[in-house]
């Protein structure tokens, strides 16, 4: 009887932990996210994100529209992991020249610099922020999926809701390709020392916090806005000339055929 009798105790304890880790006590946060052309850059691009963080590891989803076909688009978490410094997406407002567009230089002292770049394979540090030959092409009608978990630096897994989504690469003049017609050359790439690469190729498409909470407010410490337009990846200390190498090497490639698709 008394075998019996412990038996019967330790059967709901096991089924009590089972309950708890079903219903959510485990470290999992889970974060919906929508993903918006905030800066009024007339991408006609948005995109949905589902992100899952247990401990420090990450899985995130991201399903959009609206992209430039059959082109690369970078993207990434931007911000601080310092709760401090208080990032956000940019607003029109930060269209500081007054062109209708608000530029990478532009976007980077509200969004922060690179903390997480969403590649499809490989590296997902700052250091690959522009690797475009590892980031997702959308498909021939503008359709973007991503989808991976990500092993996050120590501690990161908590702060992840301090940052935000940038995806970057839309079609200003709507001819279903990055070219120079639209908006000319992207000083961003031609600072790092690249030509000839199309600013619609690395202006911000759509930005999406993770909190949820609200774009273009003020940055909470003030004038302090992290140093991101000195110190991060997007900046030109970070990034050797080879960083568009690929991107360059696909505006070549698209050059030269066009004179074949138009004959
Ligand atoms: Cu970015």
């Amino acid at each position: 009887m008394r075998t019996l009798t412990k038996a019967s105790m330790v059967v709901p304890a096991a089924a009590a932990m089972l309950l708890a880790s079903a219903t959510g006590a485990s470290a999992e946060d889970r974060y919906s996210m929508k993903l918006l052309d905030t800066m009024g850059n007339n991408s006609g691009s948005s995109s949905t994100a589902e992100v899952t963080v247990d401990g420090d590891k990450m899985t995130i989803k991201i399903q959009g529209s609206g992209f430039t076909p059959n082109s690369p688009h970078a993207q990434h978490f931007h911000g601080s992991f310092d709760a401090n410094k208080d990032f956000t997406c940019p607003t029109a407002a930060d269209d500081a020249d007054g062109d209708g567009q608000v530029n990478t230089e532009e976007g980077l002292p509200r969004y922060g610099d690179v903390m997480i770049s969403l590649t499809t394979k490989g590296d997902t540090s700052a250091k690959s922020g522009l690797a475009v030959d590892r980031m997702p092409v959308a498909d021939a009608d503008g359709n973007l999926s991503y989808e991976r978990t990500i092993a996050l630096p120590a501690g990161a897994g908590a702060k992840l809701k301090n940052l935000h989504v940038v995806q970057h690469g839309l079609d200003a003049n709507g001819n279903d390709k990055y070219d120079m017609e639209a908006l000319g050359e992207s000083s961003f790439a031609k600072s790092l020392g690249v030509d000839g690469i199309p600013e619609e190729a690395t202006n911000p498409a759509t930005c999406g916090t993770v909190s949820g909470a609200a774009v273009g407010a003020a940055p909470t410490g003030g004038v302090d806005t992290g140093g991101g337009t000195t110190d991060g990846v997007e900046s030109k200390g970070a990034l050797g000339a080879g960083a568009f190498a690929i991107l360059a090497a696909g505006a070549i490639v698209a050059t030269r055929r066009r004179p074949a698709t138009e004959r």
